[in-house]
């Protein structure tokens, strides 16, 4: 049986820590579902197309699927029939919140397992919040996203000013 995970996630933008997360997790997985939470409380930068276009980009592989999911994660994990999550992890302010999720998740569905990555030691201050910052006052972001998010990055700012 192939086995599958789903990365759930914001990616608002992609970062250098989201393509390691997956780069990693395809030497342990045989697919793995990128999957886009579009009705988040947070306010995106990007559009759900900007999004899933930065990851098609990112990764040619057939064994990245990217998708789109809107209400409980765990009810899309089992409206495709996947039962474990792959998050990643960074600092131990992390923790706390992934563990909450984790628990909270099998709560709702206790066939769920999470597995969690940790982050490369290049990316572990990588945040799509922190990037979006510092690109928002012109500071460089090169070497923590893919150079097309980067181009996107500057282009975003450009309209907004
Ligand atoms: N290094 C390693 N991992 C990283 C890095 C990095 N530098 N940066 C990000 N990551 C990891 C994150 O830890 C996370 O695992 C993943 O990449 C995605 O990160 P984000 O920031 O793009 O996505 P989040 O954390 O905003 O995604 C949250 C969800 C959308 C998955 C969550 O809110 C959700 O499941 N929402 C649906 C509603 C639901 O079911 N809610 C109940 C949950 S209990």
């Amino acid at each position: 049986m192939a086995r599958i995970a789903i990365y759930p996630g914001s990616f608002d933008p992609l970062t250098n820590g989201h393509v390691s997360i997956i780069e990693r997790g395809l030497r342990i997985f045989d697919k793995i579902i990128v999957a886009i939470a579009v009705n988040i409380r947070k306010e995106p930068l990007f559009t759900v197309d900007e999004r899933e276009e930065f990851i098609r980009t990112e990764f040619a592989d057939e064994r990245v699927e990217i998708d789109t999911f809107s209400g409980l994660l765990v009810d899309y994990a089992a409206s495709r029939n996947v039962r474990v999550i792959l998050r990643g992890l960074r600092a131990v302010s992390d923790f706390e919140y992934e563990l909450q999720m984790a628990n909270m998740n099998r709560k709702l569905d206790d066939s769920i397992d999470t597995v969690f990555m940790m982050t490369e030691e290049s990316d572990f201050y990588v945040s799509s919040s922190l990037v979006k910052e510092v690109a928002s006052f012109g500071g460089k972001v090169e070497g923590v996203v893919p150079e097309h998010v980067e181009q996107k990055l500057v282009e975003k700012f450009a309209d907004k000013k």
